[in-house]
């Protein structure tokens, strides 16, 4: 049977500091994101983007945040439009927009876990752990933070009352480079699995990866992969308004969606912080469509057996 995938743009970019990521969802469509999984053999069914109506200011104690309310407005919208598209469809993809799309889709996601009585596992790929609160944030930039919502930190009453909750120790995050003094605190206290960039040049990514999908397969559990495109390095994707040098290559990426498309474990996808203004020729939207396309099965050639 014909397996399905739902797309879900969401123009959200309150979450960010510089504006752009509202034009994500249009450039990865215009870089063919549909009809390349169409012609992979999946039924595309694109839900179109998704929408907040205007907000009243929120104030927050933190005086460094900033869009409170669009930001939880969108956060509350995502959640559960990420709860109805994994409910109908076998793999959703969600295209942002700024990362805090992902403090909506992993809380309706992990709602749609619990529904089926499975743990959700999540694979963060990211130059950063997107792990502050709303006190500790010093950007007040809310696309920082989804890491500490999801998995249930204090200080996120600002935000829409969590349902599900993450354990911390479902997270394989890869690609981390940059740190707050805050956010190093929360990992260690939590016990976040984190491959920072040093880890994966000392061991590639293969390994790690197929530990972490070892343990998702003996949990029976749902996987999740959060697609920052600042996981990537600035120099084959400077579409990013955080860019930090010292990414993952071309082909570090290409391997670990081959690998986890190969698991057949991945049930949903978030593809974030794509800023269009930024990008050289739509190169950045179009190997983001090349990514997405080895998640979902283009092969070089076909693997009978793995190579080792
Ligand atoms: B992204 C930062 F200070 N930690 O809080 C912050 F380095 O979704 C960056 O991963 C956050 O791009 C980056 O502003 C959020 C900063
Ligand atoms: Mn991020
Ligand atoms: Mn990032
Ligand atoms: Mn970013």
């Amino acid at each position: 049977m014909t397996r399905t995938v739902s797309i879900l743009g969401a123009p959200i970019q309150t979450g960010a500091s510089q504006p752009g990521c509202i034009m994500g969802p249009a450039s990865l469509r215009i870089a063919g994101l549909g009809d390349i999984l169409t012609e992979l053999g999946w039924e595309v069914d694109d839900l179109g983007d998704l929408s907040i109506a205007p907000q009243e200011p929120v104030p927050h104690k933190n005086p460094a945040i900033h869009d409170l309310a669009e930001t939880r407005a969108w956060i509350e919208a995502l959640s559960q439009a990420a709860f109805d598209a994994a409910q109908t469809h076998d793999r959703p993809i969600f295209i942002g927009g700024d990362h805090a799309l992902a403090a909506g889709t992993l809380s309706g996601l992990a709602r749609h876990a619990k529904t089926q009585d499975r743990p959700l596992f999540v694979l963060w790929l990211d130059a950063h752990p997107d792990l502050h609160t709303l006190e500790t944030t010093t950007s007040g930039n809310l696309h920082g933070t989804p890491v500490a919502y999801v998995t249930g930190q204090p200080d996120f009453e600002a935000f829409p009352p969590l349902e599900a909750s993450i354990d911390p120790k479902n997270f394989c995050m890869m690609g981390i480079r940059s740190v707050d003094p805050a956010e190093r605190a929360r990992i260690k206290q939590i016990g976040l699995e984190v491959h920072d960039m040093r880890a994966i040049d000392e061991t590639g990514v293969l390994a790690p990866l197929r530990a972490f999908l070892d343990r998702v397969r003996e949990a029976n559990g749902l996987l999740h992969v959060s697609f920052d495109v600042d996981f990537l390095d600035p120099g084959i994707a400077p579409a990013v308004g955080t860019t930090v040098p010292g990414g993952a290559t071309f082909r570090e990426a290409h391997l670990i969606m081959e690998e986890v498309g190969d698991s057949d474990l991945v049930t949903s996808l978030d593809i974030v912080e794509l800023n269009p203004f930024l990008d050289e020729r739509g190169r950045t939207a179009k190997l983001l469509c090349d990514l997405a396309a080895s998640l979902f099965g283009r092969r070089v050639l076909d693997r009978m057996t793995r190579s080792f």
